[in-house]
């Protein structure tokens, strides 16, 4: 725990987000009320209790744990999911829209919202049983337990088929041995969606609790990316793992590609979030600082750099609202869904990079947040499938030639 109390970095901040997304096109038009409704209230909760307190944590490297029953209670966990399970029965676009607020603070805060919903209980709604269901998505949609999703391993990372993970069948049980590495939320996860092999070699979900013996989940130090989200291992020794935790619903790589399709979405649309964010800083920024006795927006080298960020965030913006139709739909196919992630993430780093050259040596310091949107964005560009993966998805769906192997 840190020494600081979050009541005093609250009421020193308070105020200073003075957020206003760029809308070129008047793509509102394009949203529902409910839609602009959900949109008002993450914003706000932004504004009020994340702004606030990101850079401290981040700059500690540090989680706030405390926001997890926060997000919980305004309803970013599982929002996509049915409300018959404590979920928010929205529709993707909404999904997105809450992403796209949260990243827009950082992508760690995203990171734990979107493993929660769509790695962590997105599987257990779509492949669990009645009884897992009922026993954890309502505490999940709270906050009230927090879940991570283990498909990485230290051997088998843009591979996970190859996974060396497995599970064998003893009595009533399953033993379960292996280990994962790079996952959020793990630290402080009360449970894990772990994705492994069984006798026969096929790939199956667990749902693996923390308490239970020979389960471990050590702390990943010295990140200059999503300082403020926990990673971490998850390290099987002989972890008895009951019959019933199991998820029956599915089998195969298909299982933890199928929840991918969902997050990767998610992250299409919050990594956009981001973008806007620096965005927004180096315009405000650009008319306020003086040199040569006018302000900087007013230089030309300035606004091709800020027209040129607006023309790519406007195109985004655009790509995801599309996709979350088709998302609706339920004809959203993995390969448009690579698009959008490919796309959406690099020119949230492009962006960031200019942002960040318009606001000279103040676009290095914590008082502006482009440094670390750039630093998270890093790792969003490698997770949920690297940069090149997705690459090579699109190209396999349009040659119809597989260049993984
Ligand atoms: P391949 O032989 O092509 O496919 C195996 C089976 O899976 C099916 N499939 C999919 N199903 C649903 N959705 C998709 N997107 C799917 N892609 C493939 C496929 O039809 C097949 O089914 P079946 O029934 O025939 O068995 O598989 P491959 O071994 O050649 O690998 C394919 C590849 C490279 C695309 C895939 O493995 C991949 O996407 N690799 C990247 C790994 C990755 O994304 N890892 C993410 C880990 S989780 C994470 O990073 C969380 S960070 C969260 C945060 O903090 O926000
Ligand atoms: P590798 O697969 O070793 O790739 C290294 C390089 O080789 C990459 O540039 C890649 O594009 C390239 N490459 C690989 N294969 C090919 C090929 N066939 N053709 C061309 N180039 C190729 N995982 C989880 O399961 N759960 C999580 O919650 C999670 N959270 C994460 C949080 C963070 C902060 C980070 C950094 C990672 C997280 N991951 C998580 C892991 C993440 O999904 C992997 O890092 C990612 O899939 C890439 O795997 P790798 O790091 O092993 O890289």
């Amino acid at each position: 725990m840190s020494e600081f109390n979050i009541s005093d970095i609250l009421d020193a901040n308070q105020g200073k987000d003075s957020y206003v997304a760029p809308d070129f096109y008047g793509l509102d038009d394009l949203l529902t009320d409910e839609h602009k409704l959900v949109r008002q209230s993450v914003r706000e909760y932004v504004k009020k209790e994340l702004s606030p307190i990101i850079e401290h944590f981040a700059q500690k490297a540090e989680f706030p744990i405390h926001i997890v029953k926060q997000l919980g209670k305004i309803g970013a966990f599982g929002p996509q999911l049915p409300t018959k399970y404590g979920c928010g029965g929205m529709d993707y676009t909404s999904y997105g829209i809450i992403m796209q607020e949260l990243e827009r603070c950082d992508s760690g805060i995203r990171s734990t919202a979107s493993v929660q919903g769509s790695l962590v209980m997105y599987p257990i709604c779509k492949f669990g049983s009645e009884e897992q269901k009922q026993r954890f998505l309502p505490r999940l949609a709270s906050g009230d337990l927090l879940g991570c999703f283990g498909l990485t391993e230290p051997d088998h990372g843009s591979n996970p088929g190859g996974m060396t993970t497995h599970f064998i069948e003893k009595g009533d049980h399953y033993v379960l041995n292996g280990a994962k590495m790079w996952i959020s939320n793990a630290p402080f996860a009360d449970l894990a969606i772990v994705w492994a092999k069984n006798e026969a070699g096929k790939i199956h979900g667990l749902i693996v609790e923390r308490g239970m013996e020979g389960f471990s989940t050590p702390t990943t130090h010295n990140k200059w990316s999503l300082r403020a989200s926990a990673t971490g291992e998850l390290v099987f020794d002989n972890v008895r793992v009951p019959k019933n935790n199991v998820l029956p619903g599915v089998s195969g790589l298909k299982g933890p590609l199928t929840c991918l399709n969902s997050a990767r979405y998610g992250i299409s649309w919050g990594a956009l979030g981001a973008a806007m964010d620096c965005y927004h800083t180096a315009l405000t920024y650009s008319k306020q600082r003086i040199q040569f006795g006018k302000p900087i927006a007013g230089f030309q080298l300035q606004q091709k750099k800020l027209a040129e960020m607006l023309t790519e965030i406007t195109k985004a913006q655009l790509l995801v609202w599309r996709l979350g139709q088709l998302m609706d739909k339920g004809i959203a196919s993995a390969a448009q869904i690579s698009l959008a992630k490919r796309n959406n993430v690099e020119i949230a780093l492009s962006v960031a990079r200019e942002a960040r050259q318009i606001l000279g040596g103040m676009g290095i310091t914590g008082e502006f947040p482009i440094m670390r949107h750039m630093m998270n964005l890093e790792s969003v560009l490698t997770y949920e499938g690297t940069h090149d993966i997705h690459l090579l998805i699109l190209g396999m769906e349009i040659t119809g030639e597989n260049a993984f192997n």
